[in-house]
Parts: C-alpha cells; structure tokens; sequence
C-alpha cells in the first residue's frame, strides 16, 4: 500500500497482471495483464488524486445514483474512502474486498443506513462484483474507461440496437448490434447482450455482464475532452466507456438482501 497524490492506494505486481486500487471508491485505476504493454483497463494521464474529487479513469463506481440523478454526479461512493476488508494472492492473481456503510463521510450525502460492497479479481481476467444492501432503490454502474490503440478504428459488438441517447444533437444512425466512434457518444444500450466485445484491431476485449439492464457506451471526443481539466485534449483517442449498470431498471433494495450485479474483462 502506498500513497499517491493524496490518496492511499494498493499497488499490484502480480505474476499475470499490474494493477492499482485507489481506497477511494474501491476505485480500480488500471489493469494490465502480464501479455499487453498497455492497460486494458485505462487511466488518464491527467486525473486528480485528490480527496473527494472523482478519479478520471479505471473503473469509479457509480452509486447510488448514476449521472446526474443526483449530487455529487455518479453518486457519492466514489469519492469517499472505502474500507480494505481483505486482500488474498495465489497464482491466479489477487482477490480483493472493500465495503462501504454509511459513516460521518456519508451522512451528508444520504441520511439512511446502507452497506456496499466491492469484490475484485485481477489476474488474467479482471472481474469486478458489486454487492449492496439499502432500505432505498439505487441506480448503479461500473464505470469501465478501457484502452484503445486507437478509438477511429474502434467496433463495439453485442449492444443491440435499443437505445437511450444522452446527447442532444446525436445524428448518427446506429449500426445494428455494432457501434464505431467519429465523434461524441454517449447511450444507454437497453437491450445488449451479455457478452460485448471491444475491438480496436489489435486486440479484443470480451466484457461478460451478470445481473446488469444496461451497458452505457462514452467517448468525450474532441470538444468534451478540451473541457475537462482531468482529461488529456488527445486521450479521447485511446479510451472508449462501456460501462455495465442498472440504470433503467434500479436495482430494487432490502436492509437483509444484498442485490449484486458486476462483469468479467478478459482477452481473447
Ligand atoms: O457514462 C457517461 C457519462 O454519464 C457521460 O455523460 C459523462 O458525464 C461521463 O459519464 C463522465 O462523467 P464524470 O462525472 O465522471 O465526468
């Protein structure tokens, strides 16, 4: 365990992967399986690593609401600290847990009892589960920023083509169950499979979804990725978001029920 910037984070070198966990959020910052020279899983350049500000990259975990449903956007679980329950190593890689229940870092935020819970596996999978508890109803999503060789020549298979459009202006039709970039996207797919594939012509990420109601798909482009100051004005074209949640259909809590939804990232 080290500290970056400001925050304490858990630094992996394990036999079949890099990676790194920042406390704050159970944020994932990158993974890199010992075969690749670049993370699939990406971070920017730019990102702060400063207390309560989001982390630009990796996998933030949105909740308890995603995007703007509520303030802070993305909820507030990713911006505070988060407690290491348990970190296991065997040669398939590294088993880690964190949780998170409501505390004085929370009460400002959300005034009623919850438990949330992130189980992490990096090896030469990276899978990712998240488990929580809650009298509410939460909408929910891992973020995943993966990387790119380059996003022009991106192919996103798998989404279906029912979709939720997020940006005013979009005039680009949609290629049935396949999805390339040429300028800002930014969809809620409703309808995808549960295996979506991420090509970029080098390599081909399968991302296998469970209990998720949609996989949202971003890339800032150009005009976005100038205005955001944790965000390099070029590494738009080296990331591509496809993002498993439970947006359109919430995730339905109980206080004595966890709900778990989570993905698998592998090469193939
Ligand atoms: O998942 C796509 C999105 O909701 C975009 O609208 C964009 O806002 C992106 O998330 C990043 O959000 P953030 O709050 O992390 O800057």
């Amino acid at each position: 365990q080290s500290i970056y910037g400001e925050l304490p984070i858990l630094v992996i070198n394990h036999k079949t992967c890099c990676a790194a966990v920042a406390l704050q959020g159970a944020h994932l910052l990158f993974w890199q399986p010992s075969t690749e020279q670049t993370p699939v899983v990406w971070l920017s350049n730019k990102t702060n690593f400063k207390k309560a500000v989001a982390i630009r990259g990796g996998v933030p975990v949105c909740w308890p609401w995603f995007g703007q449903l509520g303030n802070p956007s993305h909820g507030f679980a990713r911006i505070v600290e988060w407690k290491l329950d348990s970190c296991e190593e065997d040669e398939n890689g590294v088993d880690l847990v964190l949780s998170l229940t409501n505390n004085q870092q929370t009460e400002s935020y959300c005034n009623k009892p919850f438990s949330v819970s992130l189980n992490l596996h990096l090896g030469k999978t990276c899978e990712v589960s998240l488990s929580c508890s809650a009298d509410f109803d939460v909408t929910s999503a891992l973020h995943t920023y993966f990387g790119v060789d380059n996003i022009d020549s991106v192919i996103v298979k798998g989404l279906g083509e029912v979709y939720q459009e997020r940006l005013a202006d979009e005039n680009k039709p949609a290629t049935v169950g396949e999805l390339t970039f040429n300028q800002e996207v930014d969809r809620i797919y409703t309808n995808a499979n549960n295996q979506i594939t991420v090509t970029d012509g080098t390599r081909t990420i399968q991302l296998t979804n469970t209990n998720v109601s949609d996989v949202v798909t971003w890339n800032p482009w150009i005009n976005k990725a100038k205005s955001m100051a944790d965000f390099g004005d070029d590494e738009y074209k080296s990331m591509v978001c496809v993002e498993a949640g439970c947006i359109t259909k919430p995730l339905k809590l109980s206080p004595n029920k966890k709900s778990t939804y989570g993905f698998k990232i592998e090469l193939i």
